[in-house]
């Protein structure tokens, strides 16, 4: 074995050992951002893609972040008279072995309630997500107002404005 020989097998190793570590989180999560309706608002919401690579289905069961009193998982149902309402998520969203869970505008969102400070364009928040099984998974998720509904590869049309997300009777600034 050659000098450069043992360096490349002993950095294969450590590649192995660092994708090993990594395994060990089944979650990964992309493209996260936050809403809220302007610096004074008392309440945002965040959206993200949330992947299981791990072979066992997982769970979002909380979530966290010292940038609001609270934190919670909501999603969007349409009420008796058809009325889209933000409704609080008890028992989590459940993150399928081997698929996405798309947080987006109009569906499932990460919900701050109670900011206890301005959170301006290009500021970057930072949340815990409390998975059943993965644990704490930090993320720092930037604020974009700019961001249009469309989540990504979500491509136009499905969940656009008009279709879900801009419900009469919400009051959800992050939509
Ligand atoms: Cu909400």
């Amino acid at each position: 074995m050659t000098y450069k020989t043992i360096l490349a097998a002993s950095a294969a190793a450590f590649l192995a050992l660092a994708q090993g570590a990594m395994a060990d989180s089944a979650i990964t999560v992309t493209d996260p951002y936050m809403r809220a309706s302007g610096a004074m608002a008392s309440s945002g919401a965040a959206f993200m893609v949330i992947s299981n690579q791990g072979a066992e289905d997982d769970r979002l069961i909380a979530a966290a972040s010292d940038v609001a009193d609270r934190v919670e998982l909501h999603t969007h149902q349409s009420d008796a008279n058809g009325v889209m309402k933000m409704v609080h998520v008890e028992e989590g969203f459940p993150i399928t072995a081997g698929e996405d869970h798309i947080l987006a505008r109009g569906g499932d969102h990460v919900m701050f309630l109670g900011l206890n400070r301005p959170v301006a364009q290009g500021d970057v928040v930072t949340v815990t997500l409390t998975f059943e099984k993965a644990g704490d998974v930090v993320i720092e998720v930037p604020v974009d107002m700019d961001r249009k509904p469309d989540h990504a590869g979500a491509g136009h049309g499905a969940m656009g404005h008009g279709t879900m997300g801009h419900g009469a009777a919400m009051g959800q600034t992050g939509n």
